[in-house]
């Protein structure tokens, strides 16, 4: 595969960023072809292959120039950033785009029956991780004194070995803490999936191929939450109805054949439609309510 003619994307092989990845290229268009416990994946109709690797190493193969591009969690590529720093390098990767997915927190929990008073509570205790690094900036950033236990895993029970007082890790929905008895008390970084790309300059073709990439990527985050509302309703009401169409900016109104008094009105909202602005709506004089998924979108 041509390094000149083919851009080279990292993603996570199996985890957490693995299937939302792969649904952003889908949605950006891009026919992956790719055998079972394949490491690369190539692009039938794109110049785009897709190499499989653990997200730890996505950081890296994109600034040493192995990978044009990376998805990855922003709370890995920090971690990887202040790692660097401290070795007395830099990081040379370069943040694209904030992606909407693999969201989730760095915090610090502690367990149920502890008590906690705000960051003072930290000082002198150990607090076991696997992000030492974004850690110590947020007990810097407090100025507090604390030891900090780095664990390659397995956090959550950190505490109860008896090799931790507190633990910090990334929270999604909160149940692996409540199942391990601990509570989260504060939250170091919020973080999410970024696309990246290598600090090399690219040749001329691939340059434009990100470029493209680019465009197609916030159509497809632009449309995520975005739904196209089509009703009927009394031209009286049209102020009204306006005003509650979330996220929409110039409707589209259609005069009704045959009933000048009503008119037909299309609108794509920016914002997920619930049933209580359908039902406001209904109070407010519309009618025939139909609410579609928008699936592309090109500004
Ligand atoms: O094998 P590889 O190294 O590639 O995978 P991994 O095990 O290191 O990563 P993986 O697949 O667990 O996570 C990949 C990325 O997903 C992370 O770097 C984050 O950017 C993002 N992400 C989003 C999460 C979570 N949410 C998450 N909840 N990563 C991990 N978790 C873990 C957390 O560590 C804890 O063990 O899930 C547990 C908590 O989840 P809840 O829902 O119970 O709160
Ligand atoms: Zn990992």
């Amino acid at each position: 595969m041509d390094r000149e003619t083919r851009l080279r994307l990292a993603v996570q092989k199996s985890g957490r960023l693995t299937e939302p990845s792969l649904d952003l290229l889908t949605r950006c268009g891009l026919k992956l072809s790719r055998g079972k416990d394949q490491l690369m994946g190539f692009g039938e109709n794109m110049p785009l292959d897709v190499l499989f690797v653990r997200d730890d190493d996505i950081p890296d193969l994109v600034q040493e120039d192995v990978c044009d591009l990376g998805l990855v969690g922003l709370n890995v590529l920090e971690e990887r950033q202040l790692e660097l720093i401290a070795r007395g390098t830099a990081a040379r990767f370069e943040k694209l785009r904030d992606l909407d997915f693999g969201r989730c927190r760095l915090s610090i929990a502690a367990p149920n029956e502890t008590r906690f008073e705000g960051a003072e509570s930290l000082r002198g205790k150990r607090i076991a991780t696997t992000y030492p690094y974004m850690l110590d900036r947020f007990l810097k950033s407090m100025q507090i004194n604390a030891e900090i236990v780095t664990l390659s895993g397995a956090v959550e029970i950190a505490p109860r070995l008896g090799r931790a007082d507190l633990i910090c890790d990334l929270v999604s929905t909160g149940s692996t803490l409540q199942a391990n008895h601990l509570r989260e008390v504060l939250t170091v970084a919020e973080s999410h999936a970024v696309l990246i790309r290598t600090p090399v300059p690219l040749v001329e073709f691939k340059a434009a191929w990100v470029e493209r990439m680019l465009l197609r990527i916030d159509g497809v985050e632009r449309v995520k939450e975005s739904k196209y509302i089509m009703l009927h309703a009394p031209r009286a009401a049209l102020p009204a109805i306006r005003k509650l169409l979330p996220g929409s900016e110039s409707p589209t109104i259609i005069p009704l054949e045959g009933f000048p008094e009503r008119v037909v009105v299309h609108a794509v909202c920016r914002e997920n439609v619930f049933w209580e602005t359908l039902e406001n709506l209904k109070q407010a004089g519309a009618s025939a309510v139909l609410v579609l998924p928008v699936e592309k979108m090109l500004a």
